[in-house]
């Protein structure tokens, strides 16, 4: 039996006609008035009818309607120790002799007092209901509507207040002006690069996602779907800090405060907004305090989560930032998600987490983690493909450099991030370093050291303009390697870094072309005509910085400035900086591209590169994939929510 349902409208309490409609307050706020009048002057003409009939029936039918059972639609329960119930749900009154006759009596009495009392009350107020004008109601349901999109709009206004954290030690984050006048002086040229960089954007491409330099207008990728979020500006905001360019940070800032929205209608590529955008406002945080962009990073990182909402809880490559629907590239090998973007998410997450104490975000990429831990690998390498609703690799193809290049990096620097806690990442780095030396690492006959890549068990002889951070890598990595091999990877890091300073050598430009073979008696150079482009990307300036902090061999700057040089004389035009078509033709056409990754990593690395080490030291900061630097947490202090203990 059920009890009487009582349900509100209009914020009055009467009884409704059925008590299976419990999902009527949901729906209530769109009802629309004539309904509710319906609804009314049923609930009217039903009351009046039940309490009609209980007057005029004879008194002992009323006796016999407790007997059939409607007590417990019309009268509640009064339990009391003379009152036994039937299985069936009845109130058995047993027989106590006259004085207890009496007492029921009056019982029964007062609840009849009760009933009416209530009817007539309920009564009243569907009358005033009905006496009310329908400007009245129309008011009274606007009311309703008004609170009901308060309570949405709360809902939807992003997230509450974080907590507090210690502030993780944020040292060297301006000045690093170099003792040499001479290195002074390149410092301030880069310094005046990126001014050119960033005014043209402001002048021509302001709130889109990237410059076109030389049609002087806003330019878009796929990746950032069919948005206008700035891409630009949330990129370059550190590199503007880190050079003391104060007067276009606080531009940047403003423009982030009052336009930067993500719940805009655009499938966007999750990796690419990770390491842009939620790199670049954790950093931009860190470095200058401001908490609004902390707060867009949290609110962007919501938008995110759905993305991981798969099978095996590897993300989907895209996801649309307002209805959360996440898929794959169509040129994924069999619908995969790629191991450079799904394994490129631990920094930024765990920044996240340290944040917000929201443990989510830490358990995604930690799940991540888990998964690849425990699945069979060709060779003992990773290939670039894995199936996130079958859990299985695609296309056994392993490469350093596209696809795969920042997963890796990704692994070394959660362990530096952690303050060499996370030892799991760093054996997972040590291992995954070592097939790759066994199995892409090649010497050419010219002696160049080349990462070539791995596809179905045949080595393809070549090396991609992605793949030369590495040297970086296995530089920064050097330190803490197994079997005391520390020597070995810095040696490693400097035959990089000179092979891909030979590919740019070894061209008309002095600028690198994308892809360089080492293949029948060709050493470093590109073969076909679509590797031949140079687009502004930073890799060989990163290594470059790396090793020039490791060692202070002088040839880094040297090699840096060479490339500093030809990017001011070939790409730069008058509304920017523009990527070239051909490295090897001495009369370049342009791509009209200004990617907003140079004024975040190209320019951000020359500027370090003429900068001294106090600048950003490496004790206290760890660069995510886009130049973004993020403080070193000391989580042997700390147990981030949603870790387990044995994570160090
Ligand atoms: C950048 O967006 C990042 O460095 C990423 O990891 C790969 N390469 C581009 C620039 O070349």
């Amino acid at each position: 039996m059920t009890t009487p349902a009582l349900l509100p409208l209009s914020g009055r309490r009467i009884p409704t006609l059925s008590p299976g409609t419990s999902s009527f307050p949901h729906h209530r706020a769109t009802l629309r008035l004539s309904e509710k009048f319906i609804l009314l002057l049923i609930l009217s003409a039903f009351i009046t009818l039940c309490f009609g009939a209980f007057f005029f029936l004879p008194d002992n039918s009323k006796h016999k309607r407790f007997d059939l059972g409607l007590e417990d639609v019309l009268i509640p329960h009064i339990d009391s120790p003379k009152e036994g119930k039937h299985p069936s749900g009845q109130v058995i009154i047993h027989g106590q002799g006259v004085h207890d006759e009496h007492r029921h009596r009056e019982e029964e009495e007062s609840l009849r007092d009760k009933i009416r009392a209530d009817h007539e009350r309920a009564l009243q107020e569907a009358k005033e209901k009905l006496r009310k004008s329908r400007e009245e109601l129309q008011a009274e349901i606007q009311t309703e509507k008004n609170k009901l999109m308060e309570d949405l709009k709360k809902k939807d206004a992003g997230p509450k207040p974080l907590p507090p954290v210690p502030m993780p030690r944020v040292v060297g984050v301006s000045d690093g002006e170099p003792p040499e006048p001479d290195v002074k002086e390149k410092r301030d040229k880069i310094r005046e690069m990126m001014k050119h960089a960033w005014d043209s954007y402001r002048q021509y491409g302001w709130g889109h996602n990237e410059l076109k330099p030389l049609a002087k207008k806003g330019h878009s990728t796929n990746i950032f779907g069919n948005s206008q979020l700035g891409a630009t500006i949330v990129d370059a905001l550190d590199t503007l800090y880190i050079m003391g360019l104060h007067e276009e940070f606080k531009d940047g800032q403003e423009w982030i405060e009052q336009n930067l929205d993500f719940g805009v209608n655009a499938e966007v590529s999750v990796f690419e907004v990770n390491i842009r955008f939620i790199g670049g406002l954790l950093a931009t945080y860190y470095l200058s305090g401001q908490e609004v962009f902390k707060m867009k990073a949290v609110q962007l990182a919501e938008k995110l989560l759905p993305a991981f909402n798969t099978p095996t809880g590897i993300p989907w490559a895209m996801v649309n930032l307002k209805s959360g629907v996440g898929r794959n590239w169509g040129w994924a090998s069999a619908g995969s998600s790629i191991l450079a973007e799904f394994g490129t998410l631990h920094m930024e997450f765990v920044h996240l987490t340290y944040l917000t104490g929201n443990p989510a975000y830490y358990q995604k990429v930690m799940h991540i983690r888990k998964l690849l831990a425990k699945m069979d690998r060709p060779n003992g390498l990773y290939p670039n493909y894995l199936n996130p609703r079958t859990g299985r690799w695609g296309q056994h193809h392993t490469s350093v450099g596209g696809l795969g290049d920042s997963f890796y990096e990704y692994l070394l620097k959660a362990w530096l991030m952690s303050d060499k806690t996370d030892t799991e990442a760093r054996k997972t780095y040590d291992d995954a370093i070592e097939a790759i030396e066994r199995h892409l690492i090649r010497k050419s006959n010219g002696g160049l050291t080349f990462i070539g890549e791995w596809k179905n068990g045949h080595l393809e002889r070549k090396m991609g303009h992605l793949a030369c951070f590495a040297g970086g890598m296995f530089a920064l990595g050097a330190d803490g390697s197994p079997d005391d091999k520390a020597g070995h990877y810095l040696q490693l890091g400097a035959e990089i870094a000179h092979t891909c300073h030979e590919s740019y050598d070894r061209t008309v430009l002095k600028l690198g072309p994308e892809a360089f073979k080492f293949d029948s008696g060709l050493e470093a150079v590109a073969v076909r005509q679509n590797e031949k482009y140079y687009i502004l990307r930073p890799e060989v300036i990163e290594t470059y910085w790396y090793m020039w902090r490791f060692t202070h061999d002088p040839k880094y700057r040297q090699w840096g400035w060479e490339a500093a040089q030809a990017i001011d004389k070939y790409c730069r035009v008058s509304g920017g900086f523009s990527g070239v078509k051909d490295v090897y033709s001495s009369n370049p056409t342009y791509d009209d591209v200004q990617q907003s990754f140079f004024l975040a990593e190209t320019l951000k690395y020359l500027y370090l590169l003429f900068s001294s080490d106090d600048l950003l030291p490496f004790e206290s900061w760890v660069f995510n994939t886009e130049a973004h630097p993020l403080p070193v947490l000391h989580l042997g202090n700390i147990t981030l929510p949603g870790s387990e203990p044995a994570q160090r």
